[in-house]
């Protein structure tokens, strides 16, 4: 029987293990693959592709009419650029727009993770597209596949001491976390082939890479905008009372996707593990990452996330393993206390004499659709000021380093493409998120945003009519439970059970510290209003004066939630 490196046999270990280790550092048949005249990849290399930042799918809604005229799916590719901090210069911006409208669908995608993403880029334009992003110095490698992801900051762009130090941590993590193969250069910009005695070396990651996908966070202390609960790492930068970076307290564990039915897969939070000085943050990291590549679960994927290997073998467990490899001492964790989650938008000052903005887009999607033409506007913006671009982890865009002098042309550039300006978005709207689900999404089972825009408003406009139109309420909907759009930290999750209807989950809150339960499974999205309505009533009378939706829900208790429901019912 062969062995891979962690000494699980290669019989025992998932398919998707022996595909890595046979990939030469990620290679694969990808290069080859490249140039046959093919629409699709293979499928060992649809796995491996997934590290270079890109996911093969198909156009679903174009699955039917195939079938019925005998043709093959409508193979497309999405592309994920990893964008540590949600940090994109202009230029890097409109080489995106670009391509999105050379040779993507004509949108931009804006993730949950301050990411880029461009759907329905065919394989003969794939290089280009890779290319082109590379041109203005950002990467898709590590995009997604089983490595670091992109690491997340709060990307508020405020001129502290605090930020920039927090800002060099960050740069410092991707360096020692990104994959170091050569792969990428050869395979998408043409790097040339080295031909070297000695062989190529991946040190953190060796021949098979991790167990999964790893997700790194940082939050700065008592702003919890980048949902630091879900993540495998947490990491909350703390300040000295003059402001400057104290250290970060380090949370591990958490991780939101599921499969319906399958209860050996769960959602959990992440647990603080150390407090850890500035200066050993990245090794702290490193051996995180480590530990989960030695002792996850390379048998099983839908078992390989560090929240399991934490699960089973225990906190303190994986705290003796990760302060084995340290020269030095992880101190306890501190507290940590949350103010309320800030989303970052409209005008604020920066604290070096500019102006920052924070502009809202519908489901992170910047297009042109009908009025709104926030694809066309930020172009336009971003081609006449030239303002840094910040992604938000709520898919929101930030325009940064504007002159006090240039807001009302920014303002006016807004409203001449239809950009709303946030104060005249209802709150509803404005705090929901949804995951892209169908067309694009293999997994989805159910639509989200496409269908969040319809039953938001309606749900805004029950508010509304409540005089509750104020609350900040999260309402977060995803396409499956794998929970791509958070919706076990909101406030109310819909999680897609099949097509045209959710789960509704309650009972967690604004600020993301807790999860919430499905209160009522399997609703059609028609019937969600009616069944929020008697909730959102009680709310209103029986809550306590700065009581949020989901602390009032979990509070009251799903008994007496489920009552009301009923008596509204039978009224
Ligand atoms: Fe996700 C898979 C989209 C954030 C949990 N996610 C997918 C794929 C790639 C589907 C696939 O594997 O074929 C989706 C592509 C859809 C499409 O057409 O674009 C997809 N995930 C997204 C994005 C774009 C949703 C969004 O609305 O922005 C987010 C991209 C983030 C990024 O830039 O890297 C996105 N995904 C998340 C999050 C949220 C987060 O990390 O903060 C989660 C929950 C946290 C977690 O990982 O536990 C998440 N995505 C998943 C899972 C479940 C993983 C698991 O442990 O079981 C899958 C399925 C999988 O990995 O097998 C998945
Ligand atoms: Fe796809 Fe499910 Fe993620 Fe939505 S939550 S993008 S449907 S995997």
């Amino acid at each position: 029987m062969s062995n891979l490196s962690d000494g699980t046999s290669l019989e025992a270990s998932s398919k998707n293990e022996s595909i890595k280790a046979a990939s030469n550092h990620l290679r694969g048949l990808i290069k080859e693959e490249l140039i046959e005249d093919t629409p699709a990849f293979g499928d060992e290399s649809e796995q491996l592709l997934k590290f270079h930042g890109i996911y093969q799918q198909d156009d679903r809604d174009r699955r039917k009419e195939a079938r019925a005229r005998g043709l093959d799916k409508h193979h497309q590719l999405m592309i994920r650029t990893r964008i540590p901090g949600g940090i994109v210069s202009p230029e890097a911006y409109i080489a995106h727009d670009e391509i999105s409208r050379r040779w993507a669908n004509g949108t931009l995608r804006v993730t949950t993770r301050q990411d880029f993403q461009l759907h329905g880029v065919l394989k003969g334009d794939i290089k280009k597209s890779i290319r082109a992003i590379n041109d203005s110095l950002l990467t898709t490698l590590g995009g997604c596949g089983d490595v670091e992801r992109n690491i997340m900051c709060c990307p508020e762009p405020l001129d502290t001491p605090f930020h920039a130090e927090v800002q060099l941590s960050i740069s410092a993590m991707v360096a020692e976390l990104t994959p170091r193969t050569r792969a990428y250069h050869e395979i998408w910009l043409d790097g040339e082939v080295v031909k070297s005695s000695e062989p190529e070396v991946e040190p953190l990651y060796k021949e098979q890479y991790l167990p999964r996908k790893f997700k790194t966070t940082i939050a700065l202390e008592g702003d919890n905008c980048v949902d630091v609960y879900a993540h495998d790492l947490a990491i909350v930068a703390m300040k000295k009372t003059d402001g400057s970076l104290r250290g970060f307290n380090v949370l591990v564990g958490g991780g939101l996707g599921r499969t319906h039915n399958k209860p050996e897969t769960f959602v959990a939070v992440a647990k603080p593990l150390a407090f850890v000085e500035p200066d050993q943050i990245v090794d702290v990291a490193r051996e995180v990452v480590a530990v989960q590549r030695d002792y996850g679960d390379r048998t099983n994927r839908r078992h390989a996330r560090l929240k399991y290997t934490i699960a089973e073998r225990g906190l303190e467990w994986f705290r003796d393993e990760v302060q084995k490899r340290l020269p030095f001492e992880l101190q306890s964790p501190e507290p940590l206390a949350w103010k309320p989650v800030d989303d970052h938008l409209g005008w604020h000052e920066q604290g070096d004499g500019r102006l920052y903005v924070g502009v809202y887009i519908e489901n992170g999607r910047i297009a042109d659709v009908d009025g709104v033409r926030s694809r066309s506007g930020l172009r336009r913006i971003i081609d006449e000021l030239r303002p840094q671009v910040r992604l938000t982890a709520q898919q929101n865009v930030i325009l940064a380093g504007i002159e006090p002098a240039d807001r009302p042309r920014v303002e006016a550039l807004m409203a001449e493409y239809g950009i709303e300006a946030v104060e005249s978005i209802p709150r509803a709207i404005r705090y929901a998120m949804a995951c892209p689900a169908i067309p694009t999404c293999g997994l989805a089972v159910a639509e989200a945003e496409r269908a969040l825009p319809g039953l938001i408003r309606k749900l805004a406009a029950l508010l509304d009519e409540l005089g509750l139109a104020d609350e900040r309420i999260s309402f977060r909907m995803s396409g499956c439970p794998n929970g791509c759009s958070r919706p076990y930290l909101g406030d109310v999750g819909f999680v897609g059970t099949t097509l045209g209807k959710y789960d509704v989950m309650l009972g967690g809150d604004f600020d993301g510290t807790r999860l919430n339960r499905v209160f009522a499974p399997n609703v059609p999205i028609t019937e969600i209003p009616s069944l929020l309505r008697p909730l959102f009533e009680a709310f209103k009378s029986g809550r306590e004066p700065t009581e949020g939706f989901g602390n009032w829900t979990e509070r009251v208790g799903f008994e007496a939630l489920r009552e009301t429901v009923v008596t509204e019912k039978t009224a």
